[in-house]
This record gives C-alpha cells, structure tokens and sequence, in this order.
C-alpha cells in the first residue's frame, strides 16, 4: 500500500531538476559572501519580492526570529494574530531569544480588525511597550487561509501613525498571491521585513529568505550567524532554491485545487470542515479525539497531523500522486467505518 503524505507542503522531495542544480551548483564561502549561486538566489527573491535586500537561512523559522531580534529590544511586545506560528510553534524562540511576549489579537481566517491592533499597542511606563506588529499570509493555523491585501494595509497604517514596524511571516506567500490573483510584490508590499519560505509549496528541499531594506541587512546577517545559519558552501542548496522560486509557484493553483476538492469529500463524509476557511492547500477538520484518528488513518495509509486535541490537518503539495485525494477519501471513509 503506497502511503500517501497530507502531512505537510514541507514533506516535498528536491525533483530531478532540482538534484542536478544542486549537483552542479557553483559555490563559495557564504559567510564571506563569496557563493554566487546564493548571491543570485538572494538577488533574485529582493527582485521579485521588491525589496532592497533578502537574506538565505537555513529555515522559517530562523527568518522569523531574525526578524523578531532585527526590530524588537528586551521587555517588548510583539502584536501577533492569534495562533501566529512565530510564537506558537516555534519552541519559545521569542522569549528565550528576543526576550519579548506575544500579545494576541483576534483574527477571524487570519486577518485581524486594524482598531483592535491599534488598540493592543501599548506606550505607558506600566507595560511593556509594544515593539513589533507581525501579520501572517497566508495563516497557517486559521486554515491555510488569505489575509486581504486591505487588512495588510490599514494594519500597516496602524503601524506607522504609531512608529511601529511590521513584519509578515509570509511562509507561504505564493499561496497567498495565487489566492488573491495578485503579483507576489503586491502581497510583500508595505512591509518592513518579510519571511518566505522556499521548502514548503515551492518544493526546495531547506531555505528561507528574510527580506528587508539595506539598513537592516547587516543586523539580519550578524543575528543570523549568532544562530548558527551561516552555511558556507551553501550554493548546493541555494541551486535548489532558485528553481522552487521560479518553478515552484506554478503548481501552487493545482494543490489549492486539490485541497477544496478534499475539503468538500470530508464534509461529505461527514466530518467538520469549515469549507470557507479552505482558500489554500490546506484542510482542518474538527473532531473529538484528532490524535486518535490521524493514528487510525496512519494504519490505512494516510499520514495527516493532528493540531492539538481536537484538529487535524491535510495538507496538498506537488509530491501527491494523480488520483490522491480519491484514494485519501476512500481510506477515511474506511476508517470512519
Ligand atoms: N510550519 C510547519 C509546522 O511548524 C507547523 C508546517 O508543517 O506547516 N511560518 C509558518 C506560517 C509555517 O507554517 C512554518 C512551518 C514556519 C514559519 C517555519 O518554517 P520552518 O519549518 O522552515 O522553520
């Protein structure tokens, strides 16, 4: 039986194109900025994103933390949509390495209303000032779900009438800009710094960029060495980089495809899908036991996450044989019984 991995986009193997860039990668020393095949990846991604300058690191969540570290002191907030991945999955790094506290806002698939963050800011000798406003396109735990280009704006706004920067842990951007029919600069606009992650959807096997302006990039760089992402030869995975950004983002219109037919087959099967919430590749499903039932569907040749108690999670990607998503449905209604 071939076990099919819902898993996540970042579960996706490097393609025969990808080995042989990585095979034939010219590299250098990346500490000393001499690997020209991260030069042009770094390049490339600030050209296309719109930004002055993007740093490679070793992963998502290095970018984000680097980002936290670039714009935050000790003792600060940072205002983040509720369930936001930079604080909670990514093993206390905030605190322990920033030192700064989350403080939620409500996000309804994602987006938050713009008054409430305002109204989250704080600037009183009585607590602890806010240092950073962090949005996540598209948000992973919500539902793999889009933030409107509106509410990024009007949260921007909020920003700069208060002196704040903002941040996107845009992970999965090009999911978002295929979502939103938009160019992937319009999704990255306005934006101090943003995360995009080059191993999920778009398929590179390791790699993250953090882009930003100039007079952020030698802080990004320091705080990236200080974590232990200064890679050297780096251009063997930076090759593969380079095609998930040029390549990766046109097979992103078919998982999303994918997922709302998914989507659809679990409701009919009966279980609880808020199908408004599927606008990506991603699929949550609401049930009592979650870790019970990814266990059950494990034996039938379905691997998915459970997200906490009561949530499990599909994700589509392009490693998915033709024919998946039927096969997938027949093994849950088999072990729905
Ligand atoms: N997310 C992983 C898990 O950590 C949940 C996944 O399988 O979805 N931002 C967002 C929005 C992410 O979803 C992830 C990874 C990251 C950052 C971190 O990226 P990595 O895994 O490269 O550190």
């Amino acid at each position: 039986m071939m076990l099919l991995d819902f898993r996540s986009d970042t579960v996706t193997r490097p393609s025969p194109a990808m080995r042989r860039a990585m095979a034939e990668a010219e590299v250098g020393d990346d500490v000393y900025r001499e690997d020209p095949t991260v030069n042009r990846l770094e390049a490339l991604a600030a050209e296309m994103l719109g930004f002055e300058r993007a740093v490679y690191m070793p992963s998502g969540t290095m970018t984000n933390q680097v980002a936290v570290l670039v714009h935050t002191r000790r003792g600060q907030e940072v205002i983040l949509t509720e369930g936001a991945h930079v604080y909670e999955y990514e093993p206390g790094a905030m605190a322990s390495l920033a030192g700064v506290s989350p403080r939620f806002v409500s996000a309804p698939y994602g987006a938050p209303d713009p008054q409430e963050v305002r109204r989250a800011i704080h600037d009183s000798p009585h607590q602890a000032p806010t240092g950073l406003i962090a949005l996540e396109n598209t948000h992973n735990s919500a539902g793999g779900t889009v933030v409107p280009l509106k509410t990024q704006r009007a949260v921007q706004e909020v920003a700069r009438a208060a002196g704040l920067p903002v941040h996107l842990d845009g992970a999965r951007i090009f999911n978002a800009a295929v979502a939103l029919g938009a160019g992937v600069h319009e999704v990255a606009a306005g934006f101090d710094t943003v995360s995009v992650c080059l191993s999920k959807g778009l398929g590179a096997p390791v790699g993250s960029l953090l882009l930003g302006p100039a007079g952020l990039e030698g802080e990004m760089r320091r705080y990236r060495k200080m974590l232990g992402g200064g890679m050297r030869q780096a251009g063997v995975l930076a090759a593969a980089g380079l095609i998930a950004l040029t390549e990766g983002p046109k097979t992103l219109a078919r998982d999303h495809a994918r997922a709302r037919e998914l989507a659809a087959g679990l409701a009919r099967l009966g279980l609880e899908v808020d199908l408004k919430s599927v606008q990506t590749n991603m699929v949550f499903a609401r049930m009592e036991d979650a870790p019970g039932f990814a266990a059950r569907l494990r034996e039938a040749g379905v691997l998915i996450n459970a997200l906490g108690p009561g949530r499990v999670r599909f994700v589509t990607h392009r490693d998915l044989p033709a024919g998946a998503v039927d096969t997938a449905l027949e093994r849950v209604a088999r072990v729905l019984g």
